[in-house]
């Protein structure tokens, strides 16, 4: 693993890591970037890519790829940890603010949820509190370290909600589902935890 220490001559030293407070409780840094797929990935032509929130009425607002690139892009730096214990620090990306997307709505008179599902190509599914997207927390990223976000790691374009664990930055996401109640997604309904906190170690279900 990249923070296994090595050793000079005559005494043991580790190579210099971030400090400790970045890092989650039962958290490793990496440096590579592990790909974690629970199936095989989709391939959707950007002529056809939509993005669609929808409220629990029925009523939804749409943006095609380029209506979608009209957005305002925000370039968030930011640490993601993921439950399988891997934490990477500094990943750069590209993307249009959740915020964004949930201003559109309201204007185009949805209804406000008090909890969201995203929705995936593939069928992922993972279920997040309006106040966990909302407030300049979450992205819609599409670019990754200056370049378009390749398809392994969710391009075109997915979730990135980088203060809760990795599993509910969405890959390849194509719509937000607003709700009244929450619902469960597709990991949280195998067992992981409802919100996922990694400071606070919320991996599985009964977790604090
Ligand atoms: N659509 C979809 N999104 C997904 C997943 C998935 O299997 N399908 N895996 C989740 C998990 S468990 C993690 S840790 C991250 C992994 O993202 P990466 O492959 O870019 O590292 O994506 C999350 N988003
Ligand atoms: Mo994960």
């Amino acid at each position: 693993m990249a923070d296994k220490p090595f050793i000079a001559r005559g005494f043991h030293s580790r190579r210099p890591t971030a400090p400790q407070d970045r890092l989650p409780p039962g958290q490793y840094e990496t440096r590579d970037f592990p790909v974690l797929s629970a199936g095989p990935t989709p391939r959707v032509p950007l002529a056809t890519w939509h993005f669609t929130v929808r409220d629990s009425t029925g009523r939804s607002v749409k943006w095609t790829w380029e209506e979608f690139q009209k957005l305002p892009h925000e370039t968030p730096t930011v640490d993601i940890h993921c439950v399988t214990k891997w934490s990477k620090f500094d990943t750069r990306w590209e993307g249009v603010s959740v915020d964004t997307l949930l201003k559109s709505a309201q204007d185009a008179g949805l209804a406000e949820g008090r909890f969201v599902v995203a929705l995936c190509d593939g069928g992922y599914t993972t279920n997040l509190p309006i106040a966990d997207v909302a407030g300049g927390k979450a992205w819609v990223a599409f670019g990754y370290d200056g370049a378009p976000l390749p398809a392994e790691h969710g391009g075109p374009a997915r979730l990135l909600v980088p203060h809760l664990y990795f599993w509910k930055s969405a890959k390849w996401v194509r719509g937000l589902q607003l709700l009244d109640r929450d619902e469960p997604g597709f990991w949280e309904q195998l067992g992981y935890h409802d919100r996922g906190d990694p400071w606070r170690e919320q991996r599985y279900q009964g977790d604090p």
